[in-house]
């Protein structure tokens, strides 16, 4: 139905393209119903001869019905969609599951900074290695990521992982994710942050996990010397 939508390769993109779904669903009855509404009143009230228009204040049951039963429909959509969605936040954003890598995502005006744990799984430790714009991760692995910004707000977005995340000044957002097809895709930045806003674009490269190990060691090592 959302074939619009760019390639999902994400293990949770699904669901969240499920929520999507959801809501588009909800959207497009209410549009055909709503305009259906109008035009049904635009044909039965149009201008005829002996018939003037007048203003008449919401002091019935009757008026007020037209405010209350919509409004009555739109809380029962929100708690539909509430339900829906819950579980959904609960996998992508609560319960973080144990990482294969750990990084750290830099924003900065204008460019990407991706910090490697390194062979030690820790972040500011002396293995850490750096990538700028090119993010490389193994396919089919849990990596978990700490969204940070060096200046200004940016925010973190990969269509494709359906991955979007503000990077806030002061703050470390944890997040992750798990790529399921290797290949190269877009990275973006989704928050207006200056002049070359546009500019700051990432490529992410998903690789089989034994390309990737070798990359990462063959970055360890050089920028260790
Ligand atoms: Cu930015």
């Amino acid at each position: 139905m959302l074939d619009f939508l760019p390639e999902n390769i994400s293990s949770f993109g699904g669901e969240i393209d499920g929520v999507i779904t959801y809501i588009w669903r909800i959207i497009l009855a209410w549009l055909v119903a709503t305009e259906a509404v109008l035009v049904y009143l635009l044909v039965r009230y149009r201008r005829r001869e002996g018939r003037r228009a007048a203003w008449l204040p919401a002091t019935t049951w009757r008026a007020k019905a037209w405010i209350l039963v919509p409004a009555v429909f739109v809380t029962i959509c929100d708690i539909g969609i509430e339900a829906r969605s819950a579980p959904v936040w609960d996998e992508v954003k609560l319960e973080l599951p144990e990482p294969d890598l750990l990084i750290r995502v830099t924003g900065r005006q204008f460019v990407w900074t991706f910090t490697y744990a390194g062979p030690d799984g820790e972040l500011d430790t002396a293995d850490d290695f750096e990538a700028i714009t090119d993010l490389y991760v193994p396919r089919d692995r849990v990596v978990r990521f700490q969204l940070e910004s060096a200046d200004v707000l940016h925010s973190f977005w990969v269509p494709v992982l359906r991955l979007k995340q503000d990077a806030v000044p002061g703050r470390s957002i944890p997040g992750w994710f798990e790529a399921t097809a290797d290949g190269r895709y877009e990275i973006a930045c989704a928050e207006l942050c200056g002049a070359s806003h546009t500019a700051m674009r990432g490529r992410l490269t998903v690789q089989p996990p034994e390309i990737f190990d070798a990359w990462s060691s063959t970055m360890a090592e050089q920028q260790s010397l």
